[in-house]
């Protein structure tokens, strides 16, 4: 057995409540158009489905991102610097997570922040066990509103905040202003913001991305009429649906939808939806942006790019903002 500095991570929870899924599922249902946030994707089965989303050969993002970090993470750890406090927006669990692990000079401590309170301690206490030297500190929180950071034992220089996967792309312009508004704010004075950025490019790639040949993205957009049936009594026949991902030129986006294949009624919690025939639920937006877009956008949240690694095709982007 390793001996562990740090052996249980403690979790810290702050505002994070399910109660109200209900009442937002059903104002997004009883909208025009219908619409879904994309959170609701990822139950058990939707979280297995987007792994293996991520393995896909049409899906780019993640294994482009994971050489980017793979091949400057000397880079990238030489500009954070010694004893840095790592915050993760987003559950931390993957790869690029353990690549900067392992990498970053003697880290103070590392945050991940995720709404999802079960899979936020399950991955907390894996990364844990693998990094015994390393105080991991999660934090149960909803990460679009400012929240408290818990106190490491060993004082961090800095705080680095990371958003790996262009989870940023989810969030509407506005939103994420917002949202790097906050990350400015927990990044406090001298921190810096690493974030994967997926970039704009041919339409064909981008709609194969999120329409694989193998149906699993389908599968992973469908089982969330699945999910609400299991979690939220509804009604869906999910035959009576079909998966479509478009990308709009602007304002440079994916999105995807659920169309209903015919005029419908569905039950959700008690209450009757009505679908037409051809009308859909929008489930996702994936925003793209241009390398300039993405610097405006941080720019006004109060961040200056210093660095962009791409890969040789330029498909994705980890880019490294200093606080100003
Ligand atoms: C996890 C939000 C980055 O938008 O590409 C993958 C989710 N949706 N296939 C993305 C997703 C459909 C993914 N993000």
């Amino acid at each position: 057995m390793t001996e562990q500095a740090f052996p249980t991570p403690e979790l810290t929870e702050q505002g994070a409540s399910a109660a109200d899924d209900l009442v937002e599922i059903l104002q997004g249902l009883n909208r025009s158009p219908k619409a879904l946030s994309p959170k609701f994707f990822y139950d058990d089965r939707g979280s297995r489905l987007f792994e293996r989303i991520t393995r896909l050969p049409e899906y780019y993002l993640t294994r482009t991102e994971l050489d980017i970090m793979s091949a400057n993470v000397g880079e990238i750890a030489e500009l954070i610097g010694p004893q840095a406090s790592l915050i993760e927006f987003g559950s931390g669990s993957s790869l690029k997570t353990r690549i900067l692990l392992e990498h970053l000079d003697r880290l103070a401590a590392y945050v991940p922040v995720d709404i999802s309170r079960d899979h936020l301690v399950a991955a907390a206490e894996a990364l844990a066990a693998e990094f015994p030297h390393i105080e991991v500190l999660p934090v149960a929180a909803d990460f679009t509103q400012p929240f408290d950071l818990p106190q490491p034992k060993i004082m961090p220089l800095r705080n680095i905040v990371y958003f790996p996967g262009s989870t940023i792309g989810n969030f509407s312009p506005d939103a994420t202003l917002d949202l790097l508004r906050v990350m400015h704010h927990e990044a406090k004075e001298d921190g810096a913001l690493l974030i994967g950025v997926d970039l704009k490019k041919d339409t064909a790639s981008l709609e194969r991305a999120y329409n694989d040949s193998a149906g699993v993205t389908a599968e992973f957009n469908l089982n969330l009429l699945r999910r609400l049936n299991r979690e939220f009594d509804a009604t869906f026949d999910v035959d009576n649906f079909e998966h479509r991902a478009i990308y709009r030129e602007t304002p440079g986006r994916v999105e995807m939808h659920l169309v209903s294949l015919r005029a419908q009624d569905v039950s959700v919690g008690g209450e009757t939806i009505h679908f037409d025939a051809g009308e859909t639920i929008r489930t996702e937006c994936s925003h793209k942006y241009t390398l300039d877009e993405f610097g405006a956008m941080a720019g006004r949240a109060g961040f200056a790019v210093h660095s962009v690694w791409t890969d040789p095709e330029e498909l994705f982007s980890v880019q490294y903002c200093l606080r100003v």
